[in-house]
């Protein structure tokens, strides 16, 4: 079965939680972890949440999985009921397009994640616990959040993180600035033969020292320009700790996040797989040297919603809250060198924050969205149809000779998108990044010319 998708349009990945619960919605949080149980508990979800819960639920053509939670909840001392349940709320998660799923499903899927940690729980099988509340958190709806949120944090203490033989990448980059971020031919000659034609050669994005929010606003923001802001993100704990891949596996290694595999998401074979950080990076390991173009890439997934404490190492950048603006989403991008994110356009501000490792950006203005082609479904209209690395002058025309500016996005830089600007990623490293999309009053300034 095909994964969600993300959105309206897809870039990447799947869509997770982000409403948090409104306060008179809290369900008490289910007693877990209680080593001298002798069977699955009862999940003390009050039935002034749960009643008018499932009823709603049959309402929506779910009777069927009502009665299984039901009994679930109940204190059902198998796990078929909520197993039942679950791959129920599972099909009806993944029919359709993502954002047209009610939310009483996901609902429906939270609360059969809560049931199935609880039974694995007590089978002693704290990983797949484990997985089971992270899919909650991911695909579930908020009613129940708070509830897998809680029962996480109680995992985290008592599970502990993988002890694996650590293969860990080191994850950091040298320091590459100038000439676009190339420094000596040799160096330059390298990184222009993995790159699409004519990169770094033309017009460089320009570069800020820290600019006043003033000076981001009226030379950046308003007239929807990008740049360059070095020296914002020098106090980010991240900064210092995201280079430690123990520090990331400690931290998250157990925790189950979604993966793209595959060339990019455009490519053919692209999907997504489930899968923990600690075995994504087994995974990397044991395909450094292969010359498969299949990548392993976490992109565009909130992952700090989903662990606060990674959260916590990062900072909001202030030019955000420019123009009035209202934080939309903070996405992780983390993967091993050669990910590509092919051309394509979002509709909101971009502060793309390069935490480890490079990555090299191309950019083309709104005005020159015809010449690029973009797909006709509406799923992919913000895609383009032009492939830098294999550009079929003959099919795409248009796109032959078209002015962008590009650069290296060096650790410790912030590159401004503006909305509607067209973007091509590619790493140059292993590669940690932070997106932060905001909204203005007027986020249509994204047509400036170069
Ligand atoms: O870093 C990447 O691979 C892509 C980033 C991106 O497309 C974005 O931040 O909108």
């Amino acid at each position: 079965m095909a994964p969600p998708e993300r959105g309206d349009t897809i870039t990447h990945s799947v869509q997770i939680l982000k409403e948090p619960l409104a306060n008179d919605h809290v369900p008490r949080v289910p007693v877990f972890l209680d080593a001298s149980a002798t069977q699955p508990l009862t999940l003390p979800v009050p039935p002034s949440l749960l009643l008018p819960f499932l009823d709603q639920l049959r309402r929506n053509g779910g009777i069927m999985c009502a009665g299984l939670l039901a009994e679930a909840c109940g204190g059902a001392k198998e796990e078929g009921p909520a197993e039942a349940a679950h791959d129920m709320a599972w099909e009806q998660l993944h029919t359709g397009a993502w954002h047209s799923v009610p939310l009483v499903w996901r609902d429906a899927f939270s609360l059969s994640c809560l049931c199935l940690a609880s039974h694995r729980q007590y089978a002693r099988q704290l990983d797949q616990a484990l997985r089971y509340l992270d899919l909650g958190v991911m695909m579930g709806g908020p009613l129940f959040r708070s509830a897998l949120d809680a029962a996480i944090v109680s995992f985290q203490d008592t599970v502990g993180n993988s002890d694996r033989e650590e293969h860990l990448i080191g994850l950091g980059a040298e320091g590459h600035e100038e000439n676009g971020g190339l420094s000596d031919e040799e160096g330059k000659e390298a990184v222009l033969d993995c790159l699409p034609h004519g990169s770094l050669q033309y017009k460089f994005v320009e570069k800020q020292c820290n600019p006043s929010l003033e000076v981001f606003l009226c030379n950046y923001l308003l007239p929807g320009l990008p740049v360059i802001v070095t020296d914002a993100m020098s106090h980010w704990p991240a900064l210092t700790k995201w280079n430690d891949f123990k520090y990331l596996q400690k931290i998250a290694g157990n925790r189950t996040i979604p993966v793209e595999v595959g060339e990019h998401y455009l490519a053919e074979g692209w999907r997504q797989e489930l899968m923990t950080l600690s075995q994504l990076m087994e995974r990397w390991h044991t395909r450094l040297g292969c010359s498969s173009k299949e990548q392993l890439y976490l992109a565009q997934h909130p992952l700090f919603d989903q662990i606060p404490q990674l959260r916590s190492d990062i900072v909001i950048p202030d030019y955000c809250s420019v123009g009035g603006g209202e934080l939309h989403s903070i996405n992780a991008w983390l993967g091993p060198a050669g990910t590509i994110t092919p051309l394509h356009h979002d509709p909101h501000h971009n502060f793309l924050a390069q935490v480890v490792g490079r990555k090299y950006v191309r950019l083309y203005s709104h005005q020159a969205s015809e010449c690029l082609y973009p797909y006709a479904e509406a799923m992919l209209c913000n895609s383009s149809q032009v492939d830098l690395n294999n550009p079929d002058n003959k099919q795409w025309p248009e796109a032959q000779g078209l002015k962008f500016v590009d650069c290296i996005l060096e650790e410790g830089q912030m590159l401004y998108i503006p909305p509607k600007w067209w973007h091509y990623v590619q790493s140059l490293s292993p590669s940690f990044s932070v997106s932060f999309w905001w909204t203005t009053d007027d986020n249509d300034n994204g047509g400036h010319s170069i």
